[in-house]
């Protein structure tokens, strides 16, 4: 083979593998720009998500199947938010959505939560005695999605939205300040509140907790508050923390308050004994 031919050979080699390598790059970054929009989900899924876990929900809790049309609860739901600009959203366009879903929030259940979703979420997986925000139907549809819309629009968006400190009156964070709101109004007997001593101050009075929950509870059907701070091996924090006199002081005055150290391995024994007490279940 000719020196010209070994060139123009090895020339055509040099030029296929630049070519696959441009070829190559093309496609991961098609794949990257793909898999980020395919993560946020399309218009159609907001909805379909949310009528997806509407009937799901209706599947496992048949007490509060008959009195929940999904479609009737999107409708409610989208009326708060689409077509307005998603920095004013006040957090009053939800009470429709919240007269539209029916729910009986049974006494002695409710468990609230600051600092600790998911040890809170642990539990209520596996003992049912107990029940979170996210474990009523409004909570359930909407825990970790994110929506809005535009002026002018019919859509409902999940990218692109203002996050939870861009704007106060945004949809999602005018949504679960007036669903806190709703299931702390509506707790009655015995609650409870789960509180994380790995966080300083356990109890913050900028919380969800205590700026909506705390202040919304109706003290004529609630008669106490007990407080479950979670502490691991290197936690100084306890229950004679300043926050938790706070909470104390915080709470309707009829309403008696504890306050229980509970250490994180003990916690985790309750989600394997069903049956050891835990958090006031037998
Ligand atoms: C965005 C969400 C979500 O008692 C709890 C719950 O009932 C809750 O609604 O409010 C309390 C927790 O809020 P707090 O005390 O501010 O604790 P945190 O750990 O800072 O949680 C803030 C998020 C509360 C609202 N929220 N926000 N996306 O999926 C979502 N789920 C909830 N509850």
């Amino acid at each position: 083979m000719s020196d010209d031919q070994y060139e123009s050979v090895s020339g055509n080699t040099r030029r296929n593998r630049c070519l696959y390598i441009v070829l190559g790059v093309v496609l991961i970054c098609v794949l990257v720009v793909g898999v980020s929009l395919g993560l946020a989900l399309s218009p159609k899924g907001v909805k379909s998500e949310i009528l997806q876990r509407c009937e799901t929900y209706k599947k496992l809790h048949p007490e509060v199947s008959s009195g929940n049309d999904c479609q009737k609860i999107w409708t409610a739901f989208e009326q708060a938010y689409v077509g307005r600009n998603s920095c004013d959203v006040p957090v009053e366009n939800y009470d429709t959505l919240i007269r539209a879903v029916k729910q009986e929030i049974q006494c002695n259940k409710t468990l609230f939560w600051s600092k600790s979703k998911d040890l809170a979420h642990a539990f209520t997986e596996k003992r049912k005695c107990k029940m979170t925000l996210e474990d009523t139907l409004l909570g359930y549809m909407l825990d970790d999605l994110t929506w809005c819309s535009k002026p002018d629009s019919k859509e409902t968006f999940s990218s692109n939205c203002p996050g939870w400190t861009d704007c106060e009156k945004n949809p999602v964070r005018s949504f679960w300040v007036r669903a806190s709101a709703n299931l702390a109004a509506s707790t009655c007997g015995h609650a409870s509140v789960l509180l994380s001593a790995s966080v300083n101050p356990p109890y913050n009075q900028n919380s969800i907790f205590s700026s909506v929950e705390v202040q919304n509870l109706n003290h004529s059907i609630l008669d106490s508050m007990a407080a479950y701070l979670v502490t691991d091996v290197t936690d100084k924090t306890n229950c004679n923390d300043a926050s938790l006199v706070t909470l104390k002081n915080d709470l309707p005055p009829n309403v008696e308050f504890s306050c229980k150290e509970m250490p994180l391995s003990d916690f985790q024994m309750c989600l394997s004994d069903l049956d050891k007490p835990c958090l006031g279940c037998h």
